[in-house]
């Protein structure tokens, strides 16, 4: 997978260094590697040859081994390529319906099953589903792709919570949940149809551990989709309107089920371009949450324009 676009450096902070969790690769080597970078500096993580191995971990063992980076293995951030944060067996979840400015936006696109999102979003039991396989989400600088079958396509940027087997939440990185509002919206059973495709979810640049965000009800959302180099849509929120609780999300995705090298879980969004406003083929959509990071994508329609920019493994 070649990059499509120059990828984000990760957020910094006057006077602040910040850590991410990072999966790489150094200049043309096949092979990833997992490792954290902090500030210009990447550092290899001793014993880790994966970041599924490092969610088989508590999250006491995954602060220790962040914080004892080697660094033996120190490599400048600028020899290194950035891939997406999730690999092996770790699967992406999703919740839906978690603001209201989602609920409001699911119920003018569904007008004959309105009073799903209604019920869902009110009730104890959240909404989860089965976002992403590790092998086909796409990363930083790569490409997300519309389905030719749908006319209206968004992106949906969000909070993803990367959480271990034992369902403690060891990280934050910003996920996009593509969307499609015409698929959905002409019956609800076409959720996976609308959500889980080949270019439908990328995630990136990098993990911000927990133990580093002091409150992650606090985090702007801001998305910015770019058509043309002007600004063709443009909106910020906070994860303070969440309706629910991370913790309660956990709960529900780890209760009755098992996910031995982790998982993560996409929060919700915050933030849905309204109607008939489409992603088109071109655009290049900015996702930045504040302390997390940005994740920036290209923009393809079509299931062979999406193979060719995502490669052999296609
Ligand atoms: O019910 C549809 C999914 C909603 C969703 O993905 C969201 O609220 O983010
Ligand atoms: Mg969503």
């Amino acid at each position: 997978m070649l990059p499509f676009l120059p990828q984000t450096r990760l957020p910094s902070r006057p006077g602040l260094i910040l850590v991410h969790i990072v999966r790489y690769r150094i200049g043309q080597s096949p092979s990833p590697r997992v490792g954290v970078q902090v500030g210009g500096d990447v550092f290899a993580l001793p014993g880790v040859s994966s970041l599924a191995s490092l969610w088989s971990l508590r999250l006491a063992d995954i602060h220790q081994r962040v914080d004892e980076r080697e660094t033996a293995g120190r490599v400048p951030a600028d020899e290194i390529t950035l891939l997406p944060p999730v690999d092996g067996r770790t699967e992406v979840w999703a919740a839906g319906v978690t603001y209201e400015s989602s609920r409001q936006a699911r119920i003018t696109e569904s007008e004959r099953s309105a009073d799903v999102y209604d019920r869902v979003y009110e009730a104890r039991r959240p909404e989860l589903f089965f976002k992403s396989a590790a092998w086909r989400v796409v990363g930083d600088g790569q490409t997300v792709a519309i389905r030719d079958d749908s006319s209206v396509t968004v992106p949906e940027p969000e909070v993803a919570l990367v959480i271990n087997t034992f369902g403690e939440v060891a990280g934050y990185t910003v996920c996009d949940d593509v969307s499609s509002r015409s698929i959905e919206g002409e019956n609800p059973l076409y959720l996976p149809q609308a959500k889980t495709y080949l270019g439908g979810c990328a995630l990136g640049p990098a993990i911000r551990p927990a133990w580093e965000v002091a409150d992650p009800y606090k985090l702007g959302i801001e998305l910015t989709i770019e058509r043309a180099g002007a600004i063709a849509w443009q909106g910020s929120a906070s994860t303070a309107s969440l309706r629910r609780t991370f913790g309660d999300l956990v709960g529900y995705l780890m209760h009755a089920d098992i996910h031995p090298d982790g998982v993560l879980l996409s929060t919700g969004t915050c933030l849905v371009p309204p109607a008939p406003f489409t992603l088109a083929d071109g655009d290049v959509v900015r996702i930045e949450i504040a302390q997390i990071g940005t994740l920036t994508t290209g923009v393809v329609r079509g299931l062979e324009r999406m193979r060719a920019a995502f490669g052999p493994a296609t």
